[in-house]
């Protein structure tokens, strides 16, 4: 018994030193930062997100780790968006709009018919105004690390919409975000806010008559098979977003903070290109499968425009204010 004992303690002293080596190697491992994205592997965004991830793991020589947690694996945006916050998770990329719900002052980004085009946005995104916006998510307990580029939107229907009048009475999806629901309303139309995996169902069981989203959404998710109808009115334009939460953030030093901004900085022109390159792609892509493109003059453009206009009175006075400056940035 007592050699048994004295055997279990020279067993134990001599595994002790192992075992401290074990647990202060993996408290010493690479910090994971997981991120939740809703779409594909291959689709522009992820990719955005795998340039990101790559700039930050080298320039931390390996401490930092972004792990990309694509197709939903972590959820659909407005849930993973939740658990952010509350610092479940550390990070997702989002649209603007699902994030709007949460932080109404993004509804100053998301405006109908707000940008001329692309640069413009980015010139707001990349400016002054931009930085107040990301400033202003930390009261909500996000840290908004950037942008990335996502088009713009239209919309797609199961019977032809030619022209703006045409989308009175129809159900449409949209995001889950009150500017989107008024957006629909002021057209007339019913909203259908529905999370994004849903819409393919909806569409097919005729739930809904149609959805809006940009080209490389519209066929990356097979709507074009059950809303055939697409209307190029590029009604809005709303950036991605990549939140951080804060939680975990306010753990992270200063450098190493600066460093994961940066590098998503730094991967914003690889993802504008290659978002610029698939748009085309699936342009091509959803005509050759047999969608009907309906093409807007000028003229009826500026009825869409005029349609918005009881959104636009809507709004508070403070978004108001920032949209008033957007379309001064030259
Ligand atoms: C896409 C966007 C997604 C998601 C989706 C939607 O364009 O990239 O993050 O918000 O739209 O309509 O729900």
């Amino acid at each position: 018994m007592k050699k048994g004992l004295t055997a279990f303690l020279i067993g134990l002293f001599a595994i002790f030193p192992f075992t401290v080596f074990l647990s202060s190697k993996a408290s010493a491992g690479p910090m994971v930062m997981r991120v939740g994205e809703t779409h594909a592997q291959d689709y522009p965004t992820t990719k955005g997100l795998y340039e990101f991830a790559r700039l930050v793991k080298e320039r931390s020589n390996g401490r930092i780790v972004i792990e990309i947690y694509h197709s939903k694996q972590l959820g659909e945006e407005r849930a993973v968006i939740e658990q952010v916050q509350l610092g479940a998770v550390e990070m997702t990329r989002v649209s603007v709009s699902a994030a709007s719900a949460y932080v109404r002052d993004l509804d100053a980004l998301q405006l109908p018919y707000l940008y001329r085009n692309s640069d413009h946005m980015w010139k707001v995104l990349n400016g002054p105004i931009g930085a107040e916006i990301l400033k202003k998510l930390e009261a909500s307990n996000f840290i908004g690390t950037g942008w990335f580029e996502a088009g713009s939107r239209n919309f797609y229907t199961k019977r032809q919409v030619k022209t703006v009048s045409d989308l009175k009475g129809m159900k449409i999806r949209v995001q889950q975000a009150p500017l989107m629901v008024g957006m629909i309303e002021a057209l007339g139309a019913v909203a259908a806010p529905l999370p994004f995996g849903e819409v393919y169902s909806a569409l097919k069981t005729g739930v809904i008559d149609g959805a809006e989203n940009n080209w490389p959404s519209y066929l990356s998710t097979s709507h074009y098979e059950v809303a055939k109808y697409f209307i190029v009115d590029e009604h809005t334009r709303v950036p991605e977003i990549t939140l951080g939460s804060k939680k975990v953030f306010d753990k992270l030093s200063k450098e190493d903070r600066a460093l994961i901004i940066k590098a998503h900085q730094d991967a914003v022109p690889y993802q504008i290109k290659l978002w610029n390159d698939f748009e085309k792609v699936a342009e091509k892509a959803v005509r050759e499968k047999g969608s009907v493109i309906t093409e807007v003059s000028p003229a009826e453009k500026k009825k869409f425009m005029d349609a918005m206009k009881p959104l636009y009175d809507k709004q508070p006075a403070e978004i108001l204010a920032v949209a008033k400056k957007i379309r001064e940035v030259k």
